[in-house]
């Protein structure tokens, strides 16, 4: 039996175990939508194309199993890359499937006709047009498998309206799951990088996005385990000063030799130099790309391998200096537990504006029930994330780029449908996507969203007054918007909190209304945490 392009599409996302597409409609990709009826595959159709790809990026973050986007040609496609960006930084598999202008009308200016897969490229690690319409199944498998395989990440294919409603004559081979072979750890590297270990007083592991997710921090952990040496996450766009990594920030100086596990030497490691290192520090680095590897002279050993097999490697071979750095390991723990002494009180902090740790206190207790976090940046951001503890935690990532928590947190409630999920957000933030709140409503997503309101774009302001002066601020006023009202109006349940003690009954009947939910929470607008150094002993 003939079948169109678009079915062969379809089939291969079902094949391949694909649920649902995130997606916003479109000319180019209607023959897609009429291709999911019957198939099992959902559209979860949103309000901008960047949020159905934010979505799809929580769920590829939280299930290591590609999200899928799909959007159309020209100007959808556009709106979807700045998403893309932070998949493509948290190292998320992310699979970007654009509608394209006919095959058949190329280069005679067709309707939204661009280079799509050009425009890709940056935010990528594969991105071309799909050419034969009897090769779609393989296309979509080799598109998701490369979005998963070695370091995650995002891939994008576009797909010629033309080719989508070509008929294509008997049944299509469909492709085998591909499976690569992990890259093996050379034993001359691991020789070397167990004496450069053993040479270490005060080692340190840092892991990348990819690698601080539950599915590789395994590996990570028993490396840490057997010998003591502390490990820390590297997926904030703070880096080396992420407020999360609490007193631990003030401690990296005194590492003498550092182990990147997928994690560049780059922005966020201050490039290995000084204040953030020693010059005196010695560097390693594993990661699965060559082009990945520092070449500025800065890392002493360069091993391309999946960082989580040589984890297990070390792990496994470091019999004699077993336990060796237990007492540092359980400094720098200590110092990731240890926040300021005045954080105790203003978690209890009376009266308005409310402090912002203040939120994180009444919110608090409900990720201890295990509910999922998901913290923008900002601000605001930064004080919940320092201020929260998460056993499943998103955050924008070190693409550093605001607007992703609430369409991620759809993605997680998807996710997890049985699991309470709470977004925290900049009243600035809330506005790139708060209409996604329509999106909860329609597919019965009912999460909850803190929106921190101080009526500014605080961390530019912040930034104002420190680089230029407090006279100097310009730009960034907001007004104290009702945004709960905006939940509440879309049909959702809206709480407008000003006074401290109001926050948990807020928060209560915001998870109880079953609904998607704004807690809008004046807060008092202030620079994110610093830490200075302290003693963790005390
Ligand atoms: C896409 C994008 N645009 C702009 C920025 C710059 N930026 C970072 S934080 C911020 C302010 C956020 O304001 P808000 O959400 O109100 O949080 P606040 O800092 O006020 O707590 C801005 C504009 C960015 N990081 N990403
Ligand atoms: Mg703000």
């Amino acid at each position: 039996m003939p079948e169109r392009g678009a079915d062969l599409v379809v089939e291969a996302l079902v094949a391949a175990g694909v649920r649902q597409l995130f997606s916003l409609s479109g000319n180019q990709i209607l023959s897609l939508y009429d291709a999911t009826i019957g198939s099992g595959i959902r559209i979860i159709h949103t309000r901008h194309e960047a949020a159905a790809v934010h979505m799809a990026d929580a769920w590829g973050r939280l299930t290591e199993e590609p999200g899928v986007a799909l959007v159309t040609a020209g100007p959808g496609h556009l709106n979807a890359l700045s998403a893309l960006y932070g998949a493509l930084m948290s190292e998320s598999p992310v699979v970007l499937l654009s509608g394209a202008s006919p095959l058949g009308q190329a280069g005679r200016g067709a309707f939204q006709e661009m280079d799509q897969a050009a425009a890709a490229a940056p935010v990528t690690k594969a991105a071309w047009m799909a050419s034969k319409a009897e090769r779609l199944s393989e296309d979509i498998a080799i598109a998701l498998d490369l979005a998963k395989s070695g370091r995650p990440g995002p891939v994008h294919v576009s797909l010629p309206g033309d080719l989508l409603e070509h008929e294509v004559e008997g049944s299509q081979d469909r492709l085998p799951a591909i499976h690569r072979p992990p890259i093996p750890v050379a034993n001359a590297d691991l020789r070397r990088l167990l004496e450069l270990l053993e040479a270490s007083r005060h080692p340190l592991i840092l892991t990348g996005s990819a690698m601080s997710r539950p599915a590789r921090a395994g590996s990570v952990e028993r490396l840490s385990a057997a010998t003591g040496i502390p490990s820390l996450a590297m997926e904030s766009p703070r880096g080396v000063k992420d407020p999360w990594l609490h007193m631990a920030t003030t401690y990296l100086e005194r590492a003498d030799f550092v182990l990147l596990l997928g994690k560049r030497l780059d922005f966020a490691v201050r490039f290995g130099g000084p204040p953030a290192f020693t010059s005196a520090c010695r560097f390693v680095q594993a990661d699965w790309d060559a082009e990945a590897l520092d070449g500025s002279g800065r890392v002493t050993l360069g091993m391309m391998t999946d960082p989580a097999l040589l984890a297990e490697r070390l792990a496994d071979s470091c019999g004699a200096m077993s336990g060796r750095w237990r007492a540092w390991g359980e400094l720098i723990a200590a110092a990731r537990r240890l926040v300021p002494d005045e954080w105790h009180a203003l978690r209890r902090k009376p009266g308005a504006p409310i402090h912002p740790l203040r939120v994180s206190a009444a919110l608090q207790p409900w990720l201890d029930r295990g509910a999922i976090l998901v913290a923008d940046g900002g601000e605001f951001g930064q004080w919940i994330q320092a201020g929260c503890e998460a056993d499943t935690r998103l955050i924008n990532g070190p693409a550093g780029s605001i607007g992703s928590a609430l369409p991620m947190a759809l993605g997680a409630r998807l996710a997890h449908p049985e699991r309470t999920v709470i977004a925290a957000l900049g009243d600035g933030t809330f506005g790139f996507h708060g209409f996604e709140l329509d999106t909860a409503l329609r597919y019965d997503l009912p999460v909850v969203v803190i929106v921190g309101n101080d009526a500014r774009w605080n961390a530019e302001h912040q930034l104002q007054r420190q680089q230029y002066g407090a006279d100097r601020a310009v730009g960034c006023e907001l007004l104290p918007s009702r945004y709960d009202k905006l939940a509440a109006a879309l049909g959702g349940h809206g709480e407008y909190v000003e006074e401290p003690d109001d926050l948990e009954p807020a928060l209560e009947r915001a998870v109880r209304s079953g609904l998607p939910a704004c807690v809008n929470v004046m807060i008092d607008g202030l620079a994110a945490p610093t830490y200075r150094h302290a003693s963790p002993s005390h």
